[in-house]
């Protein structure tokens, strides 16, 4: 890796995953996902660099290229990943800005490691960028990049995006640190949110905590910076999953998955990270009520949830993992036949094929977050499912739901009203959710994660 880049991401993990090949030797593969399947055409275009962390603690990886651009590791010691990652990334920083759904941590050494290691990625991307080029930082482990970015080279154009939700002002005004990270997002010449809620709560607090002068969504930074916030609404690459759901191996898994489930008439499927903002307890209570209750006949239907394993060593996941064991165990040992049980639960990660072959079974898809920024989960399955009558039960909570107007809406939180909705969801007239499933799958056919990300670096370079 020779060159200087003129577009760079800053994201705390790389797009490739580390894989032993064949013969023994070591090589990278790219890691599924929308963010690295949007970016990498621009990468290429643009001679791009990805600055990341390569996910080995205590280990440095020498810059590579890969698939046209080039890939920047940013080492992590052991300590750092404790207390930058598992610590103020996710004990401090995911419960405050999802509605502290679970209690934030706050402890300086957490913040002295962010601090650090936000530097780490600044000096990084600073050393890759060439003269006037555009980087985009990612996500809230990096919000104090583009500030430190700016301080190293005022040359560059500096986007950042927050995937999680911006939270309400009397919850941010909790973090100790709140001035600081605001001060770091300033940095940005546009600062990108999943809802339009995110921007305009952002502007507000900007306003109020620092007296800087703010005019509709553009901030008086310094004499020669201005910064703007926006929202963003993030998707998925639609076209490609809807191709890999249509082909043959998809369909053949996907019969093969209802062969093992027993042909139910009813298949009700939940699919997330294992996390405790996306609602899984209460999802989970209210369909064991339903099943207790006799709504639900589990020699007829199934609910189907799968969760994906989810930052392991941290506490509050460890708890989480327990409980949903717990409750799922108790549900099943008390409805449904011997041989037939009324929840089917899953603790791994699937490939993506296997993903399309779930949401084209799904009669239901249940996504019921407590809180969340968007949700991919609601927009996969609403490109993956075949013709026909689908539905989709969506959480009030999830950004998804601005968009996504026809899903049926419910509030996470009330028992009876969730268990209401995914009835009315299951027994609605054919053609009612027909309607429904063909205003949704228009709506993100047209709204894609190329839609998203052209959108934002559209605006990027043309701001003035
Ligand atoms: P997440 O909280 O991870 O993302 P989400 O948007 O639903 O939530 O994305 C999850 C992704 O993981 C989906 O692409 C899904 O297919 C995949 N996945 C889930 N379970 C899986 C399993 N068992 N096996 C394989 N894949 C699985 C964060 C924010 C969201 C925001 C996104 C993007 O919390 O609100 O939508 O970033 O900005």
């Amino acid at each position: 890796m020779s060159q200087l880049a003129s577009f760079v991401v800053v994201a705390n993990r790389l797009p490739v995953d580390r894989v032993v090949t064949p013969d023994g030797g070591v090589d990278w593969r790219t890691s599924p996902g929308g963010l690295v399947t949007a970016l990498e055409p621009v990468m290429r275009r643009h001679g791009g660099a990805w600055v990341g962390w390569h996910g080995a603690p205590d280990e440095t990886v020498e810059p590579f290229d890969h698939d046209g651009y080039s890939v920047v590791p940013v080492p992590l010691t052991t300590l750092e990943h404790n207390e930058y990652y598992e610590g103020f990334s996710n004990a401090t920083l995911w419960p405050l800005y999802h509605d502290t759904v679970a209690f934030p941590e706050f402890h300086r050494e957490w913040w002295d490691a962010y601090v650090t290691v936000n530097r780490r990625f600044a000096e990084a991307a600073a050393e890759v960028a060439a003269e006037g080029a555009t980087v985009w930082v990612q996500d809230y482990q990096l919000q104090l990049v583009p500030r430190m970015l700016r301080e190293l080279r005022p040359d560059l154009k500096i986007g950042f995006f927050l995937h999680i939700p911006w939270p309400p002002i009397e919850i941010f005004r909790q973090l100790p640190w709140r001035d600081e990270i605001l001060e770091g997002l300033l940095g940005a010449d546009l600062v990108g949110f999943q809802e339009p809620g995110g921007s305009s709560n952002f502007l507000r607090l900007v306003r109020r905590r620092t007296g800087l002068k703010v005019e509709r969504d553009r901030v008086y930074v310094t004499d020669t910076h201005t910064s703007i916030a926006r929202a963003y609404p993030i998707s998925i690459d639609t076209q490609g999953f809807a191709e890999l759901a249509r082909s043959p191996e998809v369909i053949a898994e996907s019969e093969q998955l209802l062969e093992e489930l027993g042909h139910p008439k009813v298949v009700f499927l939940g699919v997330d990270r294992l996390d405790y903002t996306k609602g899984l307890r209460q999802r989970i209570r209210a369909m064991g009520e339903l099943f207790a209750e006799g709504k639900l006949d589990p020699s007829e239907a199934v609910f189907l949830q799968i969760a994906t394993p989810s930052r392991e060593r941290v506490d509050e996941y460890k708890k989480l993992r327990d409980d949903i064991d717990l409750l799922v165990g108790r549900i099943n040992s008390e409805v449904g036949g011997i041989g037939r049980s009324a929840i089917v639960y899953r603790h791994t990660h699937y490939p993506r094929a296997t993903m399309a072959a779930l949401y084209r079974i799904a009669d239901v898809m249940v996504v019921t977050p407590l809180r969340d920024g968007m949700n991919l989960v609601a927009k996969e399955y609403i490109a993956c499912h075949p013709g026909g009558a689908g539905a989709l039960v969506l959480s009030e909570f999830a950004g998804a739901a601005l968009e996504l107007k026809q899903a049926y809406h419910v509030n996470p939180y009330d028992l009876n009203g969730l268990k209401s909705t995914l009835m009315r969801a299951a027994t609605d007239p054919v053609k009612d959710r027909q309607r429904r499933m063909r205003a949704l799958r228009k709506q993100v056919q047209t709204h894609t994660i190329d839609r998203w990300a052209n959108g934002f670096l559209g605006d990027l370079e043309n701001l003035s």
